[in-house]
């Protein structure tokens, strides 16, 4: 069975929720970012576009390709808080989201059983009603292909790929607009004579492995319209924790002492990896005492540091004023991770 996926992209997300929240600007070019002319914008509005302004253009630049363009400072909290209601209306139709960004997530609709243009459409006025914002969408069997799509209508626009036409629109579809292809990709590729996805299908997969490695061998699927990459919804994990019930009851203070060592370690792994790049908010010590009462020691903190778990271990243990402990565990708590747009611009 085929699956259906939807890629909605809200339209010009930062420049349409100003422009709603203050009618004076529209019809007008409008930039969002620029609080100095050293600044870069996030976003232009089309009738800016129209003069050449985008995203992450510094902005004396956009204001020498438009003189009248209107600057306005940017307010995350507003789009945060949009994109938390068009996240919302997403969930009615699915639990399998995977956000991109703010304003742009896939979605896996296919238990739905339902055609995907209807559903898109459904959700695309949903949030019109509700934001007053618009959105297009793409709908294909993958998300490369509903990821193109999406751009194919915009803005307020839709376009749906079926099955049976993959191989007739990849043929002639530009190789750059493979998500992943970039400016570089491109580069090494025009001196191949390749400009159309049906131009790299000329190749063998060993020969695209051999010259781009693994994303090579990616290239020789996605230039088919191939790409078996699942919508992964992750929800974000808020903590981490190591925990341990002994076989008896601990009765000193020096008993967890000994035992919170190893604990201690194996967070110190945890967070060796992936999650280790997420920002600690507070270090958390919990115990459960021999009537099964638990209790939790909390510090603000942003490392690991043994010396404040000693401190919120005793901190716990003198609340269970000489109850044996049962079960002691070790965590931290994560910061709420920060959008990726956000970062790259530290506005
Ligand atoms: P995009 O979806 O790339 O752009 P857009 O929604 O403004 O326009 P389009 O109609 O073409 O989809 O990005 C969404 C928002 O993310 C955008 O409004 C502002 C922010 N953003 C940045 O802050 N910096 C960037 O470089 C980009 C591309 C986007
Ligand atoms: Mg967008």
């Amino acid at each position: 069975m085929p699956r259906t996926i939807l890629h909605i992209d809200m339209d010009c997300f930062y420049a349409a929720i100003e422009e709603r929240d203050d009618p004076s600007l529209r019809g007008k070019p409008v930039g969002v970012g620029g609080r100095s002319l050293r600044g870069v914008l996030t976003t232009a509005n089309y009738e800016a576009r129209k003069f050449g302004c985008h995203s992450a253009m510094p902005v004396f630049k956009a204001v020498e390709k438009c003189p009248h363009l209107v600057l306005v400072p940017v307010r995350f909290d507003v789009y945060h808080e949009d994109s938390r209601r068009i996240r919302a209306i997403f969930a009615r139709f699915t639990d399998l989201i995977e956000p991109l960004s703010l304003d742009e997530a896939f979605l896996d609709v296919s238990a739905l059983r339902t055609d995907g243009r209807v559903i898109a459409r459904e959700i695309r006025h949903q949030i019109e009603e509700e934001t007053q914002l618009t959105a297009s969408a793409g709908i294909a069997p993958n998300k490369m292909l509903a990821k193109i799509a999406s751009d194919w209508e915009k803005p307020n626009g839709q376009f749906a790929i079926a099955p049976e036409d993959i191989s007739d629109f990849v043929k002639t579809l530009p190789v750059k607009k493979i998500p992943g292809v970039g400016r570089k990709m491109l580069e090494k590729l025009s001196p191949l004579g390749v400009v159309t996805c049906g131009d790299l299908q000329q190749f063998e997969r060993f020969d695209l492995a051999r010259r781009f490695g693994k994303w090579g061998s990616e290239l020789y699927d996605l230039c088919r319209g191939k790409d078996e990459r699942l919508v992964q919804s992750h929800r974000e994990r808020k903590s981490v924790s190591k925990e341990t019930t002994f076989r008896e009851n601990l009765t000193s203070l020096e008993a967890l002492d000994a035992a919170y060592r190893p604990l201690f370690e194996g967070l110190r792994e945890s967070l060796s990896g992936r999650l280790g790049e997420r920002r600690i908010k507070s270090l958390v010590v919990k115990l459960k005492f021999a009537d099964f009462e638990t209790t939790t020691a909390e510090r603000a903190g942003s490392e690991l540091d043994k010396q404040v778990f000693v401190e919120l271990l005793a901190e716990g243990w003198q609340r269970g004023q000489g109850r044996g402990v049962r079960l002691l565990g070790l965590g931290v708590k994560f910061a709420a991770q920060e959008e990726k747009t956000q970062l790259e611009f530290g506005l």
